[in-house]
């Protein structure tokens, strides 16, 4: 498939930019000569998007991509919304290699909505409740976990019950949220394992094996790992 158009990717570190240029990666690997595409590279201080991003979009988040003809015609296209993204890149760049096959196209788009909406949503929940005390001074902290603590038990449980339900979805038969095979729904749904995972509250993996294994393999694909080289820090527990 012949490369018309380029894409830039606008990307800042320990974001959720970062699936968008793991998808870029997997649709370069499926490629002879590679995808080309060009990234600019952005820092988060104090955990907010820097006032440049504002001068690619006005709403100034992570990711941006902007897509440009290969042979400089027309005007580049601003796009954002990480999910769209990688759509976007799976439709332009690859010949459907990572769609889920027809049978499990409504499986697929079940899992990418539940992971990026339903457990996506509990995450966002109870992340603020262990950050405020882990910023406080240590007597403050104390005394913030303790009065905290009723409420993130809830949220917890709540948590626990997403992640069982969410590894009983696998299977030997599908291991991936794609299906038999990793594609499109892994990529749109792995940042959210990631974030659980960084942020200290994917708790007791082993409980959920099925759950854990395919992190686990989506972490061990070359273009997870040629992201983090190429992507920059990847750690959303910390503020820079
Ligand atoms: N729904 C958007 C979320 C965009 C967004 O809020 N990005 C975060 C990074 S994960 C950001 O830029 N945060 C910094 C800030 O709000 O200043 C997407 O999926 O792309």
């Amino acid at each position: 498939m012949e490369q018309t158009t380029i894409p830039t990717l606008h990307h800042m570190v320990s974001s959720n930019s970062f699936p968008v240029l793991v998808t870029l990666e997997e649709a370069s690997a499926l490629r002879p000569d590679g995808l080309k595409y060009d990234i600019v590279h952005y820092r988060r201080p104090r955990g907010r998007a820097p006032p440049e991003l504002k001068q690619v979009h006005p709403l100034g988040k992570s990711p941006v991509m902007v897509v440009r003809q290969a042979d400089g015609s027309g005007t580049p296209e601003t796009m954002i919304e990480s999910r769209l993204l990688i759509e976007y890149i799976l439709d332009e760049y690859t010949n459907g290699e990572l769609d889920p096959p027809e049978e499990d196209k409504r499986r697929a788009n079940f899992w990418s909505e539940f992971m990026l909406r339903s457990l996506m949503g509990k995450v966002i929940i109870l992340i603020p409740w262990l950050m405020i005390p882990r910023v406080m001074p240590f007597g403050l902290r104390h005394l913030l976990q303790l009065l905290f603590a009723p409420l993130v038990k809830i949220l917890a449980q709540d948590l626990h019950q997403f992640y069982q339900f969410t590894n009983d979805g696998l299977s030997d038969e599908r291991p991936w949220f794609n299906g038999r095979n990793f594609g499109a729904a892994d990529l749109k749904t792995f940042f959210v394992l990631d974030l659980c995972e960084q942020q200290g509250v994917l708790w007791k993996p082993k409980k959920y094996p099925r759950l854990a294994s395919w992190h686990a393999a989506v972490k061990e694909r070359d273009a997870y790992k040629r992201a983090l080289e190429i992507g920059g820090t990847y750690d959303m527990s910390m503020i820079e």
